[in-house]
This record gives structure tokens, sequence and C-alpha cells, in this order.
């Protein structure tokens, strides 16, 4: 079997890699300085000039990117590389609505899914595979990334992107196959049904690759002993190209991070201090190898820690471990990243006021999320039937904000519970980061 998807790159002394590091760093520096009007501003802003920066260890020098900056910027004004030289986009929801938008050149595609490449033959993927890619197609990233990432290592690829259950099974069932890759709560629910159908002696897996979302060890051992696989973690953001940021090997013991093309910090969320190596931090990384949407120092909220540790794969990467939380307020639900800010702004435009609460839960396998919001003192002398039309009217709103469902209700004035301090807006049941 196949250990390694670029085995020179994967298991390359940590001397190579610093090397390659600093000098694809530099380079990107002045790639973006060269083009990169908005992220120049920022360098000006805070005194630093790229003559400042002779290596890596000046990059704390840099300012930090933001969620908040790619929405000012938005659409194009993080791009580092002319339009004309990009082919595609992917997006993700915003802070306030407004899509992260991450574009690509050729060669930035290639790359990434070079990266998803090597968290498919970490988990055993050969060219005899069948990679039945359940990840949204489309705007999201999971199911272009895997699917790139299969077609390179050769396998037979499923483009068969999320839902509809019965023709995943039969897919699974007939063509046999091998690795899944979809959001681990997908695959429990994927799991469920296969026992519910009795099927489970016709499925061929050994392998899943599941990430998006967070998941605990306890659902990791669910998954695979319904299954009978592997189940293997792979992290990756949009703004960054998408999964394969960091991936597991057959350790799973933690993600390695593809660090020829990644710079990895932690740092604290509060004070934006840079953290040593081996601390519970935010990860903020430094793509060192893309041309249309190199980020330098982007905050990614997730909380998680580093370490580099003899690996008994043999690749060297320093690896992190599961997010285990968020230092903002997003929430991840049915694998779409979702912010309170964006429930508040439909709520607002369609007349409601900000006295609301979010309730996320899990049932069985499946998130759900509710929204309760109080009515106004002119809906308040309105007919119930009146009241389910703008009940169906703000859940229209919400999924075309959201793109997904979620069950509103307009419920009594003053029932919200008033909170003297910060408000509660979000009741988050599931228990996700173990
Ligand atoms: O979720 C990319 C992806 C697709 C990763 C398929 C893995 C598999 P976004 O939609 O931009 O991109 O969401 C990124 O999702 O900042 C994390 O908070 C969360 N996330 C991603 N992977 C994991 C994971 C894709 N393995 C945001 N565990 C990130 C926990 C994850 N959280």
């Amino acid at each position: 079997m196949e250990l390694y998807y670029q085995k020179e790159i994967e298991t390359a002394s940590p001397e190579q890699i610093r090397e390659w590091q600093n000098e694809r760093f530099l380079n990107t520096l002045g790639h973006v300085w060269e083009n990169n009007k908005y992220y120049k501003k920022k360098m000006l802003e805070k005194g630093v000039i790229p003559e400042d920066i002779h290596s890596i260890d000046d990059m704390w020098k840099l300012p930090y990117l933001t969620k908040d900056d790619l929405r000012e910027a938005y659409p194009y004004g993080l791009m580092s590389a002319p339009l004309s030289d990009c082919v595609r986009i992917q997006s993700t929801s915003g802070t306030t609505g407004k899509r992260v938008v991450a574009f690509y050149t050729k060669e930035d595609i290639d790359l990434w899914e070079d990266c998803c490449a090597r968290a498919i033959v970490a988990a055993g993927g050969t060219k005899e595979d069948v990679v039945q890619v359940c990840y949204g197609y489309g705007l999201f990233t999971g199911g272009n990334g895997l699917h790139g990432g299969s077609h390179k290592v050769g396998c037979l690829t499923l483009p068969m992107s999320s839902g509809n259950t019965e023709r995943q099974l039969q897919f699974m069932v007939d063509l046999e196959s091998t690795i899944l890759c979809c959001t681990p709560s997908y695959a429990a629910y994927l799991a469920e049904s296969i026992h519910e159908k009795g099927i489970r002696n016709d499925i061929k897996l050994k392998a899943g690759i599941f990430g998006a979302e967070a998941w605990t060890e306890e659902m990791r051992k669910d998954i695979e002993s319904r299954l009978g696989i592997k189940a293997y973690d792979i992290y990756g953001l949009t703004e960054l190209s998408g999964p394969g940021v960091a991936f597991e090997c057959c350790e799973q013991t933690g993600m390695h991070i593809n660090e020829d093309h990644f710079i990895v910090e932690t740092i604290d969320p509060e004070t934006g201090k840079v953290l040593p190596e081996g601390e519970k931090g935010e990860l903020v990384f430094t793509s060192i190898t893309k041309r249309a949407f190199p980020l330098l120092r982007y905050r990614t909220k997730d909380i998680a820690v580093l370490k580099r540790e003899k690996c008994s794969c043999g690749r060297t990467f320093v690896k992190m471990s599961k997010p285990m939380g968020r230092s903002d307020d997003m929430l991840i639900i049915k694998g779409v990243n979702v912010f309170p800010s964006q429930i508040e702004t439909v709520l607002l435009n369609q007349g409601l006021t900000s006295n609301y609460q979010i309730v996320v839960d899990r049932v069985g396998t499946t998130d759900s999320i509710e929204i309760n919001v109080e009515m106004t003192p002119e809906l308040f002398s309105d007919t119930i039937n009146t009241i389910e039309i703008r009940e169906r009217q703000i859940t229209e709103a919400m999924k075309s904000m959201l793109g997904i469902y979620a069950k509103v209700s307009i419920v009594e004035p003053k029932s919200i519970i008033r909170s003297e301090g910060k408000a509660v807006r979000v009741i988050d049941k599931r228990k996700l980061y173990g």
C-alpha cells in the first residue's frame, strides 16, 4: 500500500521544511506587497515594509487578517493576481451576510488538490479505490477539493454531492465504494440508514475522511464501529483553499498541517500575542504557495494545540489537535457556517426586533436550528393565521440567507429572558468539542 502521496515532501527534514517556508514566505510577501493594495495598506498602517522582514522569524511584525477584512475587501480587494489568471471561485458564508469569496489560479487548484490527495493516501487510498464524495459540490470547497484529490490519486471518483441518502447507499453498494468523504454527521446518518436497511454486509467501505465541522473521539469510535472503517479527520477552510490544510494519518492523533504550503502560528485570541508551540490558542495561517488569494497571518478563530513530535507514520509536518472550539460565535450546522449576525440581519429586515434566541440541537445525527423571536406590538393584534404566514415568510428569508432550513417561531412579547450582561443569543445543546 502507498504510504505517501508526495513522500519527499511529507517526510522532509525540519531543516528542509524551514528552508522551503522561508523562501516561499518571502516570495509570497513580495507578491502580495506588489499586487495587493489592501494588505499593503494594512502593512503601512502597522509601519512595516518588506525590507523589515528577513525571514519567517520576522513574521510577527506583519498585521493579521480576519474575516472582517475579507468582508471589507469583498469581492476583489484581497486578490493578488489579475482576474484573467483566475479560473475558479469557491465561497462560504461570511459574518453579516457578505460571503467569503476565494479565488484560484490553475496552479492554486493543482496544489490544493495535492493537499487533498495526501489526505486520501494517508487514509489508505490507492488507484484501486472507489471514493464516494458526498461533501457538497458547488461553492462549498468540500466536494471539489476531495474530488480533485481523488482524481490525482487515480481513484474511481463518485461525485455524489450531499443528500439523497437512498441514492448514496445504492451507489455505495453497487459500485463497492471503499472510501467515504463527507461530514462526520452525515457519515453517522449514513451508518444509521445502513443498519436500518440491513445492508451492513453489502458495504465495502474501509475508510472515511470526515471534516468541515467539529466531531468528538466518541463520534469517531461510533462511526468506525458501525461502518467497520477507520475514520480520519481532515481540516481546512475556504479562505485558505478548502479541505486539506491538515489531515490525519494512520496514528489518528491529530492532523498533519501541510507545512510546505502553510505556516501556522498559535496566538492568544484576546491579546493577539504569539504563543509558544504546544500552547492552546487560535490558529493563524499564512499561505505561502498561492498566487490568486494568498492570505498572510489569517486568523481562523479555531482554537487548537500544535504538537511537533516524531510520528509513527514518518511524516514530519507539525500536527494540530482537533479544533477545541472557536473564539468567535460562528456555528457550524449541518456542515454550514452560520453566524448569529446573519440571523439578526434577517429578523431586522423583516421588521422584527433583536429579542431573539437561537437554539441548536442534534437529534440523533441531525442538527436542528430553531429561532424564537418575540412578536412586535403590531403583530400582537394579528390573528394566528397572519402570524403563521409571517413565520413562513421569515423562514423563507432565513433559508435564502443561511442556505439551510431553520424553524422560526414568533413568540409572545417578553418571553425571551432578558440578560443583565451579554444577551444569550445562542443555546447550543450539542456537545461538539468533547
Ligand atoms: O469546512 C472546508 C472543509 C471541507 C474542511 C471538507 C474539511 C472537509 P469552511 O466552510 O470555510 O471550509 O469552514 C471552515 O470549518 O474554520 C473550522 O471551524 C471548521 N472545520 C473545518 N474542518 C474541521 C474539522 C470547510 N476537521 C471552518 N474539525 C473552520 C472541526 C472543522 N472543525
